[in-house]
């Protein structure tokens, strides 16, 4: 590849003959050439800028003297794809996938400005035609004096993708912003000998031998400094290359993966009284969903109009000795809740027997509702939203007694709420009948035992 920069600075780049860089031009992969811009100038003081036309502060770079500058080094036969590259921080973001795209070019030059720019036809003027593209790019939001340093960064990270210039490919797959198997993640943290050292030791399962376990932990490590860092990265993930443990890192950092799209946050916390609102909205919208085909629209608007009016929400709001929700959050409003009601006394029974002998006079609390928008279901938030539930209750204590039990009633004919409820620990404990408008609903009543034993639940 044959890279030429030119620059009112040509001593700037001298770091170019160091390191692998410089190996790669010395062992002739990499054709690098630096040019001094004055070489263009045409006066005594050998002038490359002038004052900006419209006025303001500062001094911009004169088109005739880059125009000299380019014809020039562009004069040189180079066959192949050509590409003229502009520093400046009005660019677009110099990236790891533009890098690999120049580092696809068989000509790079780099054109340095100095001052407030380059005058802006330079740029348009070589757009012009199909035998070179000119591309203007910045290494991020901040403010350099100018190219030379974007012209350091754009060659080192060019030349180490050329072949031969890595020793080993390899490590160039699992770094940051590799397009590879950990792409779109921040790199894991690494480690070294000593395996103590300031008191602080390396993981312990680095050194377990365990190469699947390394991977996971790797990964694991890769997600969570990912979501610390860069929130921008994880909205920006492929849902289809993260698998189930992926997803659990994610949703314990808040981060929730709807099916067939990119990981969203969502915020679960308990619900306030403002919330009562939009709570009546979103229990309007996923109720009738919870519902079997053959209950008639009235009798789901009248349940609606009875329990889930914003009168009610505020109700349950208002009373935290009776009532316990819990909201998910996103930041277009609230796509799930749960409603828990806890019991007035340790005997207060639940509506099936068979609940009752697995109470053992405990207090039981009713999980009332949980609902979620569909686009939400299968991503984990119902899961959250449980756990938050479990939460509330689990130091709830009722006539000195712990709250032991959290059971619920769920339509018999929605299987996949069962199956959902199933994956979460509760296990089917009996039956119920069930109120809906004018509608008497089969109900499936299902339990799961909080004080720890057959409560079957991942992390
Ligand atoms: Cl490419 N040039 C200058 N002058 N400042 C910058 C930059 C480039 N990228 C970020 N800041």
């Amino acid at each position: 590849m044959r890279i030429d920069v030119v620059t009112i600075f040509p001593a700037y780049l001298d770091a170019l003959e160091l390191s692998l860089v410089g190996k790669a031009r010395r062992d002739g992969v990499l054709d690098l050439r630096v040019h001094d811009l004055r070489d263009w100038a045409q006066d005594r003081h050998r002038t490359v800028d002038d004052t900006p036309f419209g006025g303001g502060a500062g001094m911009v770079m004169r088109p005739d003297v880059w125009g000299r500058a380019l014809d020039d080094v562009l004069a040189d036969e180079v066959h192949g794809r050509r590409v003229l590259l502009v520093p400046t921080p009005s660019g677009e973001r110099l990236t790891q996938r533009l890098v690999e795209d120049l580092a696809g070019a068989d000509h790079l030059v780099v054109a340095c400005g100095r001052y407030e720019g380059i005058d802006a036809r330079v740029a348009e003027h070589y757009s012009v035609g199909p035998s070179l593209e000119v591309r203007e790019v910045s290494l991020g939001d901040y403010v350099l004096n100018g190219g030379e340093v974007a012209a350091l960064v754009v060659v080192e990270a060019v030349a180490r993708l050329l072949p031969g210039v890595v020793g080993n490919p390899e490590s160039l797959v699992e770094e940051s912003h590799a397009t590879g198997p950990q792409g779109g993640l921040l790199e894991y943290p690494v480690y070294t000998k000593p395996a103590e050292w300031a008191g602080r030791a390396v993981p312990d399962v680095l050194l377990s031998g365990h190469h699947a376990r390394v991977a996971r932990w790797r990964r694991d490590q890769a997600l969570e400094r990912t979501v610390r860092r860069r929130a921008d990265l994880v909205r920006a993930l492929d849902p289809d290359g993260l698998d189930r443990d992926d997803r659990s890192v994610l949703a314990r950092h808040g981060w929730f993966v709807p099916p067939g799209e990119p990981p969203v946050p969502v915020t679960v916390r308990a619900g306030r009284p403002p919330d009562s609102e939009a709570l009546a909205r979103l229990a309007a919208a996923t109720f009738p969903l919870a519902c079997p085909p053959h209950l008639s629209q009235a009798d789901v608007q009248e349940f609606i109009a009875t329990h889930l009016s914003p009168e009610r929400f505020a109700e349950y709001l208002a009373d935290p000795d009776r009532y316990r929700v819990q909201v998910a959050e996103t930041a277009q409003g609230l796509v799930g809740y749960t409603l828990v009601v806890l019991p007035r006394t340790a005997q207060e029974a639940p509506y099936a027997a068979d609940v009752a002998a697995l109470v053992h006079a405990r207090p039981a609390a009713e999980l009332s509702k949980i609902y979620l928008l569909p686009r939400f279901h299968g991503s984990g938030v119902a899961r959250a939203l449980l756990e938050a539930a479990r939460a509330e209750v689990a130091d709830v204590v009722v006539d000195g007694r712990p709250v032991g039990v959290l059971w619920l009633g769920t339509n018999a004919t929605n299987r996949r709420a069962q199956a959902s409820y199933r994956k979460a620990g509760f296990a089917p404990v009996g039956r119920r009948r069930f109120q809906v408008g004018g509608s008497l609903e089969d109900d499936v009543v299902m339990a799961v035992d909080l004080t720890g034993g057959t409560a079957g639940h991942g992390r």
